[in-house]
C-alpha cells in the first residue's frame, strides 16, 4: 500500500521563533514502512497545501493520514480530507495525534465521511489498522484506539518499548527547513515519553494518563549520532526528571564523541533538584533551555497546579542563568488581567536577561480547564485555539486586551530580536547566511507582521464551518485518560517521589 503521512500547516508561532520536525508523523511513517508498505512524509509546515495535491494527483497515495497534535489545525485537515475524496474517491483517509484522541467524533461528525477513522493514542499501534485497511477495511472500528463513524474499538494501549521504532528522520523532505532561534538547522529527539505532575492547564498528562516512560539510552545515542544536524531540539515535556537516565544519556554521549548543540525544556523543581546533571550536559552542548514559569503571582501559580512556588521558578532561573546558556520562559496570561497585570508583567520580565514568552489561557480539550470553564468560551472557532488568541471573555474589551497583549510581547521581543540583536549575533547570522541557512535571519524581522492586535481580532470574525463541541455534562479527571495501562510500573517511584519537592533518591526504573 502506498502512504502518504502529512502534518498540517504551521500556526502563527511557527512564522517566527521555529519550525521543527514531526516526530509523531516521523513515527507512524516508521511503523508504516516496517510493515512492508511504501512511505512518503510530506510537512505542511515546509510544504503548501498546492505540493500536497501535486503529491495526490501524481503518486496515487492509497491511503493518507495526518498527525493533529494541534487543535487549531482540524478545520485544515477537514478540508484537506474532503477534497482529497474528491480527487481519490477509494484512498483510505486517518488522523491521529494528540488534539485528534481528544476530539476524535466531533471530527469524523464535521468531515462527514471523508475520514474514514480517528486513530486515539500512539503511532506505534498503527500496523494492525493498516492491515485492515488493505484488507477491504474489515473490522476498523473494532481495533484498539479506533475511532469510526459507525464504531469505536477499546481503549488504546500504550507502547510497551519506545526503542522499537525510531522515527523515520530520513523520510522527511527539506530538513534543513527545521530551526530553533539561531539552532538552524535543528533536528529533534525524544527522551522520554510523558508527565508524572498534573497543571490544570495541560493534557500532556491525561494523554499520557500521567505514565512517565524512558527510552533505552543506547538507542537514544545511536539516533543522536545518526542524526546530520548540529542541533537537536528534545522535544521532552519536562527534560531529566530521572537524573540517572539524563546522566546515563551524557555519558553515552561522551562516549560516542557526538557533538551537538541541544535545546529542552524542564521545571523549575527539577533544574534546581538536579543541577548536576543540567551542569555535565552544559558541558556537552546545551545551548537552550525553556523552563515553565507560568506566572510570577503565588495565586495564580496555585490556580493551575504548578506544584512549584514562584520564588522557587526564580531561584530556578538564577541557577540556569549561571550555567551561560540562553534561557526562556513563558507567563500565561489570564484573559481576566487587565492594565495594570500586563504592566507588572512587563516590568519584571524586563527586568531579568531571560527570553520571556507571552501566552494566553487556553482550555484546551483534554485538560481539567476544559471541564471547568469549556462552558464559557467565547468562541468555538477551532483555529483560534492556538495559546495567541482569547478564547474566553476578556475583562477588558477585546480589542485592548489584545493591544495589552502585543505591547508586551513587543518590548519583550524588542530584547531579542531585532537590528540590537543582530549586531550581537552578527557573526552567527553571517556564518549562517554563508552557509545558506536563512531561517534563523528571517525571524529576527518577522516579528511586527505576525503579532498584532489587528490581525488577532480578524482572526475572531471569520465565518465558522466547524464549531467546536462544548464538554458534556462534567466528567471527572480519570476520564480524561483514555489509556488502558497502568499509570506507573510498580517498580517505579510514587508520583509523590516525582513530584514533589523533595531529590528522588537513585533508582533503578
Ligand atoms: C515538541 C512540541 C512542540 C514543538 C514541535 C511541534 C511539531 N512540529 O510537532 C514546537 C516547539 C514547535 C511546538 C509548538 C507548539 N506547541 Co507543542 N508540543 C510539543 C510537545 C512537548 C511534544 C510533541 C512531540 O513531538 N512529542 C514526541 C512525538 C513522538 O509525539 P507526538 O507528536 O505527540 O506523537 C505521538 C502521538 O501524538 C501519536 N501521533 C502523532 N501523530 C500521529 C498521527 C497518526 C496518524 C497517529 C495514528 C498517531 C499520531 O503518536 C506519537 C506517539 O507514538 C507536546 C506535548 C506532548 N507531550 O505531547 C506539545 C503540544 C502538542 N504543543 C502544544 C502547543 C499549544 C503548541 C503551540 C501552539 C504553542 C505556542 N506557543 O504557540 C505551538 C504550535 C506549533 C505549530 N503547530 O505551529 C500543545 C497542544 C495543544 C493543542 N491541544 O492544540 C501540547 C499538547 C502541549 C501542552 N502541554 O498543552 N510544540
Ligand atoms: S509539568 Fe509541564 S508537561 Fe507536566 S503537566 Fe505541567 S505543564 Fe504539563
Amino acid at each position: 500500500m502506498k502512504l502518504l503521512c502529512c502534518h498540517p500547516s504551521g500556526l502563527m508561532y511557527t512564522e517566527i521563533y521555529l519550525r521543527l520536525e514531526p516526530l509523531g508523523v516521523e513515527l507512524v511513517a516508521q511503523a508504516a514502512r516496517r510493515a512492508g508498505h511504501e512511505v512518503r512524509i510530506l510537512d505542511l509546515q515546509v510544504f503548501s497545501h498546492k505540493d500536497y495535491f501535486k503529491a495526490l494527483d501524481q503518486w496515487h497515495p492509497d491511503a493518507v493520514c495526518f498527525g493533529l497534535n494541534y487543535l487549531a489545525n482540524i478545520p485544515e485537515v477537514i478540508d484537506l480530507a474532503k477534497e482529497t475524496k474528491q480527487r481519490l474517491p477509494l484512498s483510505f483517509f486517518f488522523v491521529g495525534g494528540h488534539s485528534a484522541s481528544f476530539t476524535a467524533r466531533e471530527i469524523l461528525e464535521h468531515a462527514r465521511g471523508a475520514i474514514n477513522c480517528v486513530v486515539r493514542g500512539e503511532a506505534e499501534q498503527i500496523g494492525p489498522l493498516l492491515s485492515a485497511a488493505m484488507d477491504d477495511r474489515k473490522g476498523i472500528g473494532m481495533l484498539p484506539g479506533v475511532v469510526a463513524r459507525e464504531e469505536e474499538g477499546p481503549a488504546p494501549k500504550m507502547a510497551d518499548d519506545l526503542d522499537a521504532l525510531t522515527p523515520a528522520h530520513d523520510l522527511l523532505p527539506k530538513r534543513r527547513k527545521y530551526f530553533i532561534g539561531s539552532l538552524d538547522p535543528s533536528a529533534s529527539i525524544e527522551f522520554t515519553r510523558g508527565c508524572p505532575w498534573n497543571c490544570t492547564f495541560c493534557s500532556a498528562w491525561t494523554f499520557y494518563s500521567r505514565s512517565y516512560r524512558k527510552r533505552n539510552v543506547e538507542a537514544i545515542a545511536e539516533e543522536l549520532g545518526q542524526l546530520e544536524e548540529p542541533n537537536v531540539f528534545v522535544v521532552d515535556d519536562v527534560a531529566f526528571i530521572d537524573p540517572q537516565h539524563g546522566f546515563a544519556i551524557a555519558q553515552e554521549v561522551e562516549k560516542r564523541k557526538i557533538r551537538k548543540q541541544f535545546y529542552i525544556e524542564t521545571r523549575s523543581d527539577v533544574l534546581l533538584r538536579n543541577k548536576e546533571v543540567f551542569e555535565y550536559w552544559k558541558k556537552l552542548g546545551l545551548a537552550y533551555m525553556f523552563v515553565g514559569m507560568e506566572a510570577i503571582d503565588e495565586e495564580e501559580l496555585k490556580s493551575f497546579r504548578k506544584g512549584v512556588s514562584v520564588l522557587r521558578s526564580f531561584e530556578a532561573l538564577e541557577f540556569a542563568r549561571s550555567l551561560g546558556i540562553v534561557v526562556a520562559t513563558n507567563i500565561i496570561a489570564d484573559p481576566g488581567w487587565d492594565e495594570g497585570h500586563f504592566r507588572r508583567v512587563r516590568e519584571w520580565a524586563l527586568s531579568v536577561p531571560e527570553i520571556v514568552n507571552i501566552s494566553v489561557n487556553t482550555p484546551y480539550p483534554g485538560t481539567e480547564n476544559f471541564l471547568s470553564a469549556g462552558n464559557k468560551l467565547s468562541t468555538r472557532d477551532y483555529r483560534v485555539f492556538d495559546i495567541q488568541h482569547a478564547v474566553l471573555p476578556t475583562k477588558m474589551p477585546l480589542r485592548k486586551f489584545y493591544e495589552e497583549l502585543v505591547k508586551t510581547q513587543q518590548v519583550l521581543n524588542k530584547k531579542h530580536l531585532g537590528t540590537g540583536i543582530l549586531k550581537e549575533t552578527a557573526g552567527l547570522a553571517a556564518k549562517l547566511l554563508f552557509k545558506g541557512q536563512t531561517n534563523f535571519v528571517r525571524m529576527l524581522f518577522k516579528f511586527n507582521s505576525v503579532f498584532n492586535a489587528e490581525r488577532l481580532l480578524a482572526d475572531h470574525q471569520k465565518p465558522v464551518e466547524y464549531k467546536m463541541h462544548l464538554p458534556g455534562s462534567p466528567a471527572s479527571v480519570p476520564s480524561l485518560m483514555f489509556f488502558q495501562a497502568p499509570l506507573l510500573p510498580a517498580s517505579a517511584p510514587s508520583r509523590q517521589d516525582l513530584t514533589s519537592g523533595a531529590p528522588v533518591p537513585p533508582r533503578r526504573w
